[in-house]
């Protein structure tokens, strides 16, 4: 099956953050390519990859950089589908808000779905999240994630509670 998910990101260097959100998709069997597309070194390809990503059947791309991070909002000025940006906090990131700041302050008109720093792996869940919309199975299988997100902090409240801990609450 074609990839439904673009991941992609500045550099090799951020691969260690972003193979979180390959991850969660594998996770949810959703098909995803994966590959560095650089906003600064290499700017025909981000062209290529944003102007070519719709017609190679891609329902969202999620797009990771650190310090001048330009990859995310320069996708989503080119192409009309769903961008996720990833500031990841890289060597060259003075301190990550270099990062969250050049991707979550874009001008009006071109959003960019903004998640936390290094967050690739929330990036994943709200990309599946995106094409659940559409999707039963995909939908089926958000709803599951986050039933068992429930019961695993449920297990943790009982345990608390066996351990001892007051809790008039339940
Ligand atoms: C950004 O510069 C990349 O996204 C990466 O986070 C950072 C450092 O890249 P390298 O110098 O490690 O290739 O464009």
């Amino acid at each position: 099956m074609a990839a439904q998910v673009g991941i992609i990101m500045g550099s090799d260097s951020d691969l260690s953050v972003m193979e979180a959100a390959a991850a969660i998709l594998k996770e949810f069997q959703i098909e995803f390519e994966l590959t560095v597309v650089s906003a600064h070194r290499t700017p025909l390809r981000m062209i290529e990859y944003a102007t070519t990503a719709r017609d190679r059947g891609l329902k969202v791309i999620i797009a990771g950089a650190g310090g001048a991070a330009h990859l995310p909002g320069m996708i989503a000025s080119i192409t009309s589908l769903p961008v996720i940006g990833v500031p990841i906090k890289s060597s060259n990131s003075i301190d990550g808000w270099d990062s969250i700041l050049s991707i979550l302050q874009m001008p009006n008109g071109i959003p960019v779905a903004t998640v936390a720093l290094n967050g690739a792996k929330n990036a994943g869940i709200l990309a599946a999240t995106i094409l659940g919309a559409f999707e039963k199975k995909i939908g089926e299988a958000i709803i599951a994630y986050k039933s068992n997100l429930e019961a695993e902090v449920l297990n943790k409240v009982a345990k608390m509670k066996k351990d001892g801990w007051m809790n008039t609450f339940d």
